[in-house]
């Protein structure tokens, strides 16, 4: 019996992997504007504190290569192929999907690594891979569209919170805040599924540990003149420290999954600094990388869309795909 294959579309935002690249790359966030050389340095020196570039890259890699073994070792009756396609750097989406066409692939799934849906960065990823394969005959990308309330998503977080919430012991003067990228308010005014998105993670994540005093909050809103969703986890460590006595705080960036720079700098730096300042103690889970019980959730909900592909085009049984648990 032949397994089918089928294209794995990974796809992540992208960073430097070298200093020299740094411009380029936020050219390319800013739409093609280059960005003013004060701007620059600054986000060159953001990145030096980090350690030069960030690690996601390699993060982003191993995340891919895992999670396709882990597929490819529990699901029967396909062979996954992975493609990378970054948002801001090479290898673009528009590379993976042409390099997926290439090699006769003629169907994918589309996996974003990020879990919540918004039309302002979500949707551009799909878009951008959708666009491409339109260019190749008969190529098809079925997209995941969002993860953000999978079951092992949630009890992955709260399992990594517990271990901090261990390390405090006594509760009654902490803080955890959940927090995702902000982003601009007018696509909360357009109705975008974001916000409530990222609140209801957070919801689940406290329910599972029941958690008392816990809020949702935004982080590394951008530096343009118009507004950005708040309040800003920096805002609410302060209304925690100074209306509620917290001495303790919990960061968890549950709108990303790995360490990079949002994480190392806009967390570890500047909401450190910020506990410091306060006198209070900073605490921040291990993000998820590439952590086989978070690579396992990713196989979960790529091998459900294989299987619901399957059903959709009634596919003949044996290559129809079934999960092992492995
Ligand atoms: O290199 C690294 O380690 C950092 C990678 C990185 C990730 C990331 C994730 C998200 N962003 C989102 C939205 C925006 C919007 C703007 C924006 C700007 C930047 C800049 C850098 C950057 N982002 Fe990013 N983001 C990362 C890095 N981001 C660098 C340049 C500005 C600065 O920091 O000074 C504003 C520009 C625009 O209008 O497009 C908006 C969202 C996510 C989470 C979802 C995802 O991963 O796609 C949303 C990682």
């Amino acid at each position: 019996m032949s397994d089918q294959t089928i294209g794995l579309l990974v796809m992540a935002y992208g960073t430097p992997e070298r200093p020299d690249q740094i411009e380029a790359y936020y050219t390319h966030i800013r739409h093609g504007r280059k960005p003013s050389e004060p701007a620059l340095q600054n986000l060159i020196a953001r990145y030096r504190t980090i350690g030069g570039v960030s690690p996601l890259a390699e993060i982003t890699r191993a995340q891919g290569e895992r999670l396709t073994e882990k597929l490819n070792r529990t699901v029967t009756g396909k062979k996954f192929k992975l493609y990378l396609g970054m948002k801001h750097t090479a290898p673009f989406i528009e590379d993976a999907v042409s390099q997926m066409a290439g090699d006769g692939v003629k169907e994918a799934i589309g996996l974003i690594l990020a879990p919540h849906y918004s039309d302002y960065s979500v949707r551009l990823y799909m878009d951008r891979a959708q666009a491409a394969a339109q260019a190749y005959d008969g190529l098809k990308i079925h997209m995941i569209d969002d993860w953000y309330d999978e079951p092992s998503f949630i009890a992955f977080w709260a399992r990594q919170i517990r271990k901090e919430l261990d390390k405090i012991g006594d509760l009654s003067k902490t803080a955890v805040i959940f927090s995702a990228h902000s982003l601009p308010v007018k696509i909360i005014q357009n109705g975008d599924p974001y916000p409530g998105q990222v609140k209801e993670t957070a919801q689940l994540i406290a329910d599972a540990l029941h958690l008392k005093r816990f809020a949702v909050g935004w982080q590394s809103a951008g530096r343009t003149g118009e507004p950005w969703i708040g309040p800003d986890v920096r805002e609410l460590t302060r209304q925690f420290y100074h209306e509620s006595g917290c001495t303790a705080f919990v960061y968890c960036p549950i709108g990303f999954i790995a360490d990079h720079l949002e994480v190392l700098y806009d967390n570890d730096q500047v909401c450190r600094q910020l506990t410091e300042e306060l006198g209070a103690a900073y605490y921040r889970p291990a993000m998820p990388n590439a952590d086989p019980q978070f690579i396992a959730c990713l196989a979960t909900i790529v091998a459900r869309r294989a299987v619901q592909l399957d059903r959709e085009d009634k596919a003949p049984a044996r290559n129809q795909a079934t999960i092992h648990s492995a």
